[in-house]
């Protein structure tokens, strides 16, 4: 059975759709969605975003929360409390500068203070590495990361040494761009990087379908010279660079093993496609297919002599192989419950598959674009029209949305409990979250307004991916409380002293409760799910920065609503 190229069944979709661009968060560019794992856990994403404020019920109230109460260090901030009753006679303006000077004093009374000093505390405890990043990013050097726009790897390149212009997708979900991407790092070529929309969350750039009318991504310009197909990307970079790693072997023998294993890969994808996006026959037709492939595979990967396609170096096959691989992970647990990649020591059907997942983690050409199973689990759909969940899957589906305890609840479960390894070489727990403190304290504006609009409207027109929504429009009056949250959370996942955090966590709630009621703190919360759920892996930051983010949101949201 063909299929049409990936990505491609839907690209007549959504070409009637144009808008303004939104400003993205963690990244200079788009933010687009992935998911809600906060309401009902959808069985397949649908496009209804389950997270926007229209249709949701509230229940007005300004009633004292037993919290405020409660609260241990209510003398500490007794004056905080007498204020309060005020607020409510006030006006919109002077009652929120009121609030506002509340907060500000239930912050500094746990020495929390603006996002400069949390940047100061996270310098204080980051490594020389993470000190340099950002200086680094803005001169293409460094390890690479998805934020860099220029790549020249280190001081042996300067600008002018710059052949290739790369445009690949603003998320990092389209797999064709993904295997460009890995050649040019793992050959190191210097390029600059132009980051486009996919349709299904944004619009692209008039200059850019003046030049590639269709629409798609990738594109290269190397040497003045367009090139609008994967391939012929990576077959230029072999012939125009040959003085870099070559990711094609010399050996004649290797090359016609290395053709007979793309058309093997191209076989696999066809029956992954044809499952993913159908429901099987009662007698399992397609899920035999998929497995009778599968194995192929695990027996090509058996039978060489070093953890890669062609043996101990990694060429272009296992570039070819990655991307739709890392999605099959994906996808195929959450939707069919088909576990293909294991936790260290599990067993498993596919053991040599499951060592060149292992090699691959170890090239930093692969870590830098690695997605997480939550973000190809919602960006998927949106690509392909859909996927079909089958009996059995919820509950897969449930932990990698994050509703499953320790997938994003903390203390987190080591590698989501065995569902989804870790990514051990990203660091420890520390790293992690400082990683996450760095994004968020490096572009909090952005970050706070985006989240913002889950206590705002979700705009018009939509796009295909389930919350995805350029056009939405933030809630400003609850902006200054959703960076409080922030600044704690923060603080949070610096801080050794949780006690104190948690208590800033728990009086923010109670003053939001007391000036706006719980209609307010339900914003907040609303707010700060939001933004757990759109936290993309790798384009915001790798996966265990990422999980204590979406953990630390958690918390938030759970001292807030106590
Ligand atoms: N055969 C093309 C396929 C590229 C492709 O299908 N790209 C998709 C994204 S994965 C695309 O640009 N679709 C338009 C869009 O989503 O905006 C290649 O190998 O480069
Ligand atoms: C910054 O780049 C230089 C040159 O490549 C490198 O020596 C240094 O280790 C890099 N620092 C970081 C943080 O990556
Ligand atoms: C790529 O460019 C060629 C030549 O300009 C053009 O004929 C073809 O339609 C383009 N392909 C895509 C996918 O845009
Ligand atoms: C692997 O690459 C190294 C370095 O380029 C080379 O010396 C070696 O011969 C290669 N191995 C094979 C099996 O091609
Ligand atoms: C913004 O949030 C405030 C505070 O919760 C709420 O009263 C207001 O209705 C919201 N505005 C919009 C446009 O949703």
């Amino acid at each position: 059975m063909r299929f049409p190229p990936y990505c491609y069944l839907l690209l007549f979709r959504f070409l009637s759709s144009s808008t303004a661009f939104s400003e993205p968060p963690f990244s200079l560019r788009h933010l687009p969605a992935t998911v809600s794992a906060e309401t009902t856990a959808p069985s397949a994403p649908s496009a209804s975003a389950p997270l926007h404020r229209r249709g949701r019920s509230r229940t007005a109230s300004t009633s004292t929360t037993s919290v405020f109460e409660t609260n241990p260090l209510k003398s500490l901030f007794g004056n905080v409390a007498s204020s309060i009753s005020n607020i409510q006679q006030m006006g919109m303006n002077q009652q929120s500068s009121e609030l506002q000077a509340l907060i500000a004093q239930v912050l500094a009374s746990h020495n929390i203070g603006s996002w400069d000093d949390i940047r100061s505390a996270l310098r204080a405890k980051q490594t020389p590495e993470e000190t340099n990043f950002r200086d680094n990013l803005s001169k293409g050097y460094g390890k690479a990361s998805p934020l860099h726009k220029l790549r020249l790897f280190d001081e042996s390149n300067d600008e002018n040494d710059v052949r290739v212009i790369f445009y690949r997708d603003s998320a990092s979900w389209c797999p064709y761009c993904h295997k460009v991407w890995m050649a040019l790092e793992e050959k190191r070529i210097p390029y600059r990087v132009e980051k486009i929309n996919m349709r299904c969350y944004g619009d692209k750039p008039a200059s850019f379908l003046r030049m590639q009318p269709s629409g798609n991504i990738p594109v290269a310009i190397i040497d003045g010279v367009t090139y609008n197909q994967s391939n012929d990307i990576m077959y230029a970079l072999e012939k125009q660079f040959p003085d870099h790693k070559p990711l094609i072997p010399n050996d004649p023998k290797q090359r016609m093993k290395a053709q007979e294993l793309l058309r093997l890969e191209r076989t696999l994808f066809s029956a992954w496609m044809s499952w993913l996006t159908s429901r099987d026959s009662p007698n399992g037709r397609l899920r035999d297919n998929f497995v009778s492939v599968l194995n192929m595979v695990e027996a090509e990967l058996s039978s060489t002599k070093g953890g890669f396609f062609l043996g101990e170096n990694v060429s272009l096959v296992d570039f070819m192989f990655m991307p739709f691989l890392e999605r099959m992970c994906a996808s195929m647990l959450y939707f069919k419950g088909f576990l293909m990649r294991v936790a260290p020591g599990e067993r498993t059907n596919y053991p040599a598959l499951n060592r060149w997942f292992d090699a691959m983690d170890t090239l930093e050409s692969y870590q830098l674009t690695k997605s997480d199973y939550y973000t190809h689990c919602w960006d998927l759909p949106p690509q392909l029209g859909g996927c079909v969940p089958e009996a059995g899957s919820q509950p897969f589906q449930n932990a990698i949305n994050g509703i499953e305890s320790g997938s994003w609840h903390l203390p987190l479960s080591p590698n989501n409990n065995g569902l989804e390894p870790d990514w051990a070489w990203a660091g420890d727990e520390d790293a992690a979250k400082r990683e996450a403190v760095e994004r968020m304290s490096a572009n909090h504006e952005a970050i706070v307004a985006f989240a913002s609009r889950g206590a705002g409207r979700s705009g018009f027109p939509r796009y295909g991916a389930p919350l995805a929504d350029p056009n939405a429009v933030s809630n400003e009056s609850v902006q200054p409380y959703v960076d409080a949250a922030l600044k704690i959370l923060a603080q949070k996942m610096l801080e050794t002293d949780k006690n104190s955090v948690d208590e800033a966590m728990k009086e923010l709630a109670s003053v939001l409760k007391r000036a706006g009621g719980d209609e307010l703190v339900e914003d907040v919360a609303l707010s700060l799910a939001y933004l757990r759920d759109r936290v993309g892996v790798p384009r915001d930051m790798r996966l265990p920065a990422a999980r204590q983010l979406r953990a630390h949101l958690n918390w938030a949201r759970y001292h807030l609503m106590m």
